[in-house]
Order: structure tokens, then C-alpha cells, then sequence
């Protein structure tokens, strides 16, 4: 088997002998097209929906930490289930994953990074998301192939290499790397997104993750208003976040409000060395404890640190973590979301951290390793409201819910131009999976058919996917610690979509 080395730098140069790694796409999927319009209704199994036929497709999702295990669990069950009558194949890739040896060290040598080097050790080795028709190369997530030479853990530095192409002989016909025969050019070492927001910046980066390469984008928060009109958002379930405390912590401060965590991460405008509430006495009222609270925060690009920020401390997102303050980075330790092992012995009685409730439910069942680090949930509340901790019980859609509650979410990219200029091929397939196929199909791009690479015609009634119909996958989110949606209205702007359990481009619980 010939095996061509090549090297994508930071600037996309290509380094070998020329070989030119790009090829047309457009031709590809005009092939796929053809093939993409059929309409299985009247022979699937009742319940299935309307997956176009065709070649089985490979659905990449990336993104948040918070739902990675559950979607990971949605999508082998899926998977191995009758309605997914393409065979298409979910590829979950998890947020953090074992990072080029010499690139980890890099990091690990920075005391602001060293906190990730150690994090990315409870995750996965990677992930292998195999060239399809929509996007030929192969990606390995993971492992050596790419280097960050300054260890800052961007990949677009100078010297920096976002990854290694090799080139195989796939179809085993005496030629490797054919531009287009799926799988002769594999990417080692692709360095997945950390979180929601990255997630979704990932996913718009059409320029090195072309068409059909990102399927889905997991996220913990809604989109920005920004952002919505490039997905469709699928929230399939509740979730909730809160502020923790550690052992030992005896200052007698069991209930926040947003206020009190708004000064706890924010500095006056006249005093930047300090937060304005930098004592647990200050949060007690027995002002004679004037222990410093260690104060950490979650990293950037998390779906979850932008929660943490809006609900929890009334900010505008985790950008805004530290606002005022000369050097916020000393002040608020990071730590990886669902993840308080950084939080040091000699800091811990003195702490708050931030955790997802579904994350410390399977954290706590010894589903995923636990790195609470003995972590329990304070309760919270908005205003003068009474303070609750987050529970089965107080997490729901109605009225007197706990504060931090919060929707999960599957966004589904429409693709360039929001869809016009290039609609997702792999649309309905995903769909069928994490959202509902309308009632009168899907038309992406809005041009008045429904025969674009990734539409469907659907039938005279909506169709849940598998994530949404309340079957097994209800069984699965409750048992990641989630709360499912009740039947309901699935988008209440556009009936067509019908009743589910899942809610479509709702970005808000509501009062
Ligand atoms: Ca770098
Ligand atoms: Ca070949
Ligand atoms: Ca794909
Ligand atoms: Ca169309």
C-alpha cells in the first residue's frame, strides 16, 4: 500500500511534492444529489421517517462537553435501531481528546494551560470520523499529526500544524490518494472543538471544514441571535447548572444569589485588584471571615461558562467573567466545564466551581469518571426569589423551576450563506436522527423545491426523529442525568413540525 506523507501548516500550504489537496466539491454533490430525492415512506417500518436514500452517510457531531456522552449514547442507539433505515453512522467526537505528546507538553509547561493538559487525560484517546461522499477525507481526532509549537492551544500559530495528510489506497486499486474515491486522504491528528461556542465557530469554518465534514454541532447554550439563522436548533431535553462548594468549607454560605455571583466575578470600575465580594464574610455577613474565596471559572468556548455567566451571574456571556479587573486570569482559576479537579486540595475549603446537573448525576453513577473532586450543589436564586438546588424535581419547563435550568441542544448547520449558497447534504439524515421531519418536507436553501442535496418532501404529517419521539431515547437522556421534554408543540411558530419531545429554535425556557 502506497503511503503518501503530506503537512498542512497554519496557513493551509500544502507540503508535498504539490499534490494538490483540494478538489471540486460541487461536482461530488451534484453526484450525491441525484441520488438524494428518493422517498422511502411507503417502505419503511411504521414510525421511521423519511431518510433520503442513498449511500449511508457519516454524521459528524462536535462541540459541547456537557452532552457528549448522552449524544454518544443516542447515536449508537440509533444506530442499531430499525429507523435508521440509510444506515448512516454517528460519529460523536469528543471535546477533548489525547493531544501530539510533544504539543501536551508544551502546554503542560504553562501554568495557564496546565489545567487542560490534565483535563484532556479523563477523555478519549479520539475519534475516527470516515470520509463519505460529502466529505471524502477521512479524520483522525487525536493523537500525533498535529503540533502547537507555543503549546497556547490554538493551532493557527507560525509553526503551528492543524494536522498530517496521508494518502491511502482505500479501493485498494493501485493508486492512493484519489481526490474522489472516500478515504484515501486521511487527516492524523485533527484537533476536535472544546465546547459549545467553539463547536459552532467549527462549524462555519467552511474553508477548513468543508461541506458535510461537521453534520452536527452539540451546544449546551442557545445560540446567539447571531448564530441562529445557521442552524436549525433542536433542544431534545433539560438541563441545569449551579454553583458548588467543597468539604471542609465552613464559612456557612449554602445559597447565592445572581447579584452576589455577578460581584464575586466582576471588579468595580474604580478597584481592579479585587472582585467586588472577594470574601466569604462579605457573602455571610460575619465580616470578621475575611478568607479570600478561591473564585474558578469555566473555560472559554464553553456552552456551559456562557450559562454559568448569563444565568448564574447575570453577565452577557464568559467572555465577561472578570470585567474591570487588571488580570482576571490570576484572579479566577479555569477549570474544564463538569470538571472540578483542578480546584486544589488547599483551595477546596474556600472554593466555588460550576457544574452541570446531568454531568454530576452520571458523575455520581459512575457512568463517566467523577470529577466533582467532592463537590455539592449551594442552591441559587434570582432576586428575592427563595434559593433552590437543582434537582429531578426543579428542573422542568413550568413556573417555580430552579433558576439555572436550561435547554440542551443538537444544533443542524444549513451550510454556506445559511444554507443558500450550499445546503447541508446531509440535512434530513440528521433530522431523522435529532430533530423532526416536517409535515410538506424541507426546502434549505429557499428556492421553492425540495430536491437540494439534504431535502426531503416529506408526507402530510410531521415525523419525529429518534431523539424526539419519546421511545428509547427518553430512556437514554434520563439515564445521563437529563430531564426529557414533555409532548409538545415541537416549534410554536410553524405547525407543520407537529407535537415531540424535542422543541425547534425555542432559545428560551420563558417565565
Ligand atoms: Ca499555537
Ligand atoms: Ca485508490
Ligand atoms: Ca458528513
Ligand atoms: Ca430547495
Amino acid at each position: 500500500m502506497d503511503v503518501v506523507h503530506t503537512q498542512v501548516t497554519a496557513t493551509g500550504a500544502v507540503h508535498n511534492g504539490g499534490i494538490l489537496l483540494r478538489f471540486p466539491r460541487r461536482l461530488l454533490m451534484a453526484t450525491a444529489a441525484a441520488g438524494a430525492v428518493a422517498v422511502l415512506a411507503s417502505t419503511v417500518p411504521a414510525g421511521a421517517v423519511t431518510i433520503p436514500a442513498g449511500d449511508p452517510k457519516v454524521l459528524m457531531a462536535g462541540g459541547s462537553d456537557t452532552t457528549t456522552f448522552v449524544v454518544q449514547a443516542l447515536g449508537e442507539a440509533y444506530q442499531a435501531s430499525s429507523l435508521n433505515t440509510n444506515k448512516d453512522r454517528i460519529v460523536n467526537v469528543p471535546p477533548l481528546h489525547n493531544i501530539a505528546k510533544l504539543s501536551n507538553a508544551a502546554a503542560a509547561a504553562i501554568p495557564a494551560n496546565l489545567w487542560l493538559a490534565n483535563a484532556r487525560q479523563a477523555w478519549p484517546s479520539g475519534a475516527v470520523v470516515p470520509g463519505d461522499a460529502d466529505c471524502l477525507t477521512t479524520r483522525v481526532y487525536g493523537g500525533e499529526g498535529s503540533y502547537d509549537a507555543n503549546g497556547n492551544n490554538s493551532y493557527s500559530d507560525s509553526g503551528d500544524r492543524r494536522f498530517t495528510t496521508v494518502e491511502v489506497d482505500a479501493d485498494n486499486n493501485g493508486t492512493a490518494g484519489e481526490a474522489a474515491v472516500p478515504g484515501e486522504r486521511v487527516q492524523l491528528g485533527a484537533v476536535a472543538p472544546n465546547g459549545s461556542g467553539s463547536g459552532r465557530s467549527f462549524s462555519q469554518d467552511f474553508t477548513n471544514n468543508p461541506v458535510g465534514c461537521v453534520d452536527m454541532v452539540r451546544s449546551s447554550s442557545a445560540p446567539g441571535s447571531g448564530d441562529r439563522p445557521a442552524y436549525d436548533s433542536w433542544g431534545f431535553a433539560l438541563d441545569a447548572i449551579g454553583w458548588v462548594y467543597f468539604p471542609g468549607n465552613t464559612h456557612g454560605v449554602t445559597a447565592l444569589t445572581q447579584a452576589q455571583l455577578n460581584q464575586m466575578y466582576t471588579c468595580s470600575a474604580t478597584d481592579g485588584s479585587k472582585p467586588q465580594i472577594s470574601t466569604w464574610g462579605q457573602l455571610s455577613g460575619n465580616l470578621a471571615d475575611v478568607t479570600p474565596i478561591k473564585a474558578y471559572r469555566v473555560q472559554l468556548g464553553s456552552g456551559t461558562g456562557d450559562d454559568v455567566a448569563r444565568s448564574l451571574m447575570g453577565l452577557t456571556g464568559n467572555s465577561q467573567v472578570g470585567l474591570n479587573c487588571t488580570n482576571p486570569t490570576a484572579l479566577f482559576p479555569t477549570v474544564q466545564e463538569h470538571d472540578c479537579l483542578a480546584v486544589s486540595e488547599v483551595d477546596k475549603p474556600d472554593a466555588v466551581c460550576f457544574y452541570g446537573y446531568g454531568r454530576y448525576r452520571i458523575q455520581s453513577r459512575a457512568l463517566e469518571p467523577d470529577k466533582r473532586n467532592g463537590a455539592r450543589f449551594g442552591a441559587f436564586a434570582v432576586g428575592a426569589n427563595t434559593p433552590l438546588r437543582p434537582s429531578g424535581s426543579t428542573i422542568k419547563e413550568g413556573t417555580g423551576r430552579y433558576a439555572g435550568t436550561r435547554i440542551v441542544y443538537t444544533l443542524i448547520p444549513k451550510g454556506p450563506g445559511n444554507g443558500v449558497t450550499t445546503p447541508m447534504p446531509s440535512y434530513a439524515n440528521s433530522l431523522a436522527f435529532t430533530g423532526v421531519i416536517p409535515a410538506n418536507g424541507v426546502d434549505i436553501n429557499g428556492d421553492s423545491d425540495k430536491t437540494d442535496p439534504g431535502e426531503v418532501t416529506g408526507t402530510g404529517s410531521a415525523q419525529p426523529g429518534f431523539a424526539c419521539d419519546g421511545g428509547l431515547s427518553k430512556k437514554i437522556i434520563r439515564t445521563f442525568g437529563l430531564v426529557p421534554f414533555g409532548l409538545g408543540s415541537t416549534d410554536p411558530t410553524n405547525a407543520d413540525y407537529g407535537q415531540s419531545y424535542c422543541r425547534r429554535n425555542v432559545y428560551s425556557l420563558g417565565s
